[in-house]
Order: structure tokens, then C-alpha cells, then sequence
């Protein structure tokens, strides 16, 4: 019986081995996707991030099914802001800042209703959820202990917002070795411009970031593994 799978992508096919490819979900957080967070505070229109739901839902469930490693992460900062550099809260000037009350609890704020993630694609028990105070993932965070703990060489990278968080824990992850499949109907951005940009600098010049391909290529890829 075959073990790999390879997926149809640019700028060439990514062959991925089941046991040492993890699915990231990044930042799904109601806070980006839902009215009434820090996305919205920012300017954004949030509806436009939610096209990439569905199809990280079904790239989710076919991953499970396939007992991959699923990993989530979070944006987020402690109660006391105290991981928050002052920086990133004055950024934007905003009438509602990071710390701050919102209609769904303090913005971006560890265990507030805000800063988990949306109820369509909630975690396992089981999986793990990275927290993280800035955009990349591996920033002051464990994920790149606990992936090397668990043999994981591979991503697959799913989440919001391509240009933002999504792009930056790409390149961290490139740069540490890991190889990224990027889905690019799970990634999603305020920007249609910058979504599209951010995919091409992935995969333009033999891949230099790494890999992009969609939800449909990675499903067929594990029908076809029988
Ligand atoms: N603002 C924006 O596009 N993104 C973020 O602030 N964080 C993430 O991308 N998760």
C-alpha cells in the first residue's frame, strides 16, 4: 500500500507522508472572523475571510479521518497584556485597542469569547492549540519543540490572514526546514489583492517559500491513497 501522497500544487507536485505532516489552523479566531472584534476594529470587512471556512472544515475532517497531527494556533495576549508590547497596542489608534472591552469580551485577550475559535472549526480535545503573541507562530511560542517532539517535517497551512499571520509562520516554518503546502482556498485575507499577491510570493521561484494548492487537489490526493 502507497504511504505518500502527492498533491497536485505549484510550483510542482508536494509529496507529503501522512505521518510527519501536520494540518496548522491559524488564527480562526472569532476576533478576525465575526463581527464585533479586532478585525473589524481595524477597518476590515470580515465577511471577506469567510469563503475559507468550508473548505478548512472539509480539509479538517478528511485530516482527522487520516489520523494526521492537527495543530491550531491563536493571536492572543495574558489578561495583563504583560506579552503585549506596547507597540502593537497603540497600532491603529483604535477606539477599542487590545485589553479593551468588546462585545465580545476583552480584544484579543487569553479565555475571552473573542479569542477562541470559530465554533465551525473547533479543536479536539486531542489537538493542540498554540497561543501566540504575535503574527508568526513560532514567535515565542513551543510549536516548533513540539513538532520536532512528534516527527512532524511537513504543513500543511490553512488560516487568516494570508498576508499577515498566515504568511509570516510560513516563512518562519520555511526558513526552520519545515516544507508548507499552503491551501489557497483556506487562507483568506481583508485584501483581495494581498491574498492573491501573498500566494505568488510563496511559490514564485521554485517555490522559495513554499508549495500552494487548494482543498480539492488535497482531498483527491487522499482519495487516490485508497
Ligand atoms: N490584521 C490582520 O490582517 N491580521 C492579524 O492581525 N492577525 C492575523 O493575521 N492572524
Amino acid at each position: 500500500m502507497k504511504t505518500h501522497l502527492t498533491v497536485e500544487a505549484e510550483p510542482y507536485e508536494f509529496t507529503l507522508d501522512p505521518a510527519s505532516t501536520a494540518l496548522l489552523v491559524i488564527d480562526m479566531q472569532r476576533d478576525f472572523i465575526l463581527p464585533g472584534g479586532f478585525g473589524e476594529f481595524l477597518g476590515n470587512k470580515v465577511e471577506l475571510l469567510h469563503p475559507a471556512i468550508e473548505p478548512t472544515r472539509r480539509v479538517l475532517a478528511a485530516c482527522r479521518q487520516r489520523r494526521l497531527t492537527v495543530l491550531y494556533t491563536r493571536e492572543g495576549h495574558r489578561p495583563d497584556l504583560s506579552d503585549c508590547p506596547p507597540s502593537k497596542r497603540e497600532r491603529g489608534r483604535l477606539k477599542i485597542k487590545i485589553g479593551d472591552e468588546g462585545p465580545m469580551g476583552r480584544v484579543l485577550v487569553r479565555g475571552e469569547y473573542g479569542h477562541d475559535i470559530i465554533d465551525e472549526l473547533s479543536p479536539l480535545p486531542t489537538e493542540t492549540v498554540i497561543d501566540k503573541p504575535g503574527k508568526g507562530a513560532f514567535f515565542a511560542t513551543d510549536l516548533d519543540l513540539i513538532l520536532r517532539n512528534i516527527g512532524i517535517s511537513s504543513l500543511i497551512v490553512t488560516g487568516v490572514t494570508s498576508e499577515v499571520c498566515v504568511q509570516t509562520t510560513t516563512r518562519e516554518a520555511n526558513d526552520r526546514g519545515y516544507r508548507c503546502l499552503v491551501l489557497e482556498d483556506c487562507v483568506a485575507s481583508y485584501f483581495p489583492d494581498f491574498q492573491r499577491a501573498t500566494l505568488d510570493m510563496i511559490k514564485a521561484q521554485g517555490g522559495i517559500v513554499g508549495w500552494v494548492s487548494t482543498s480539492a487537489r488535497l482531498l483527491d490526493a487522499f482519495e487516490n491513497l485508497g
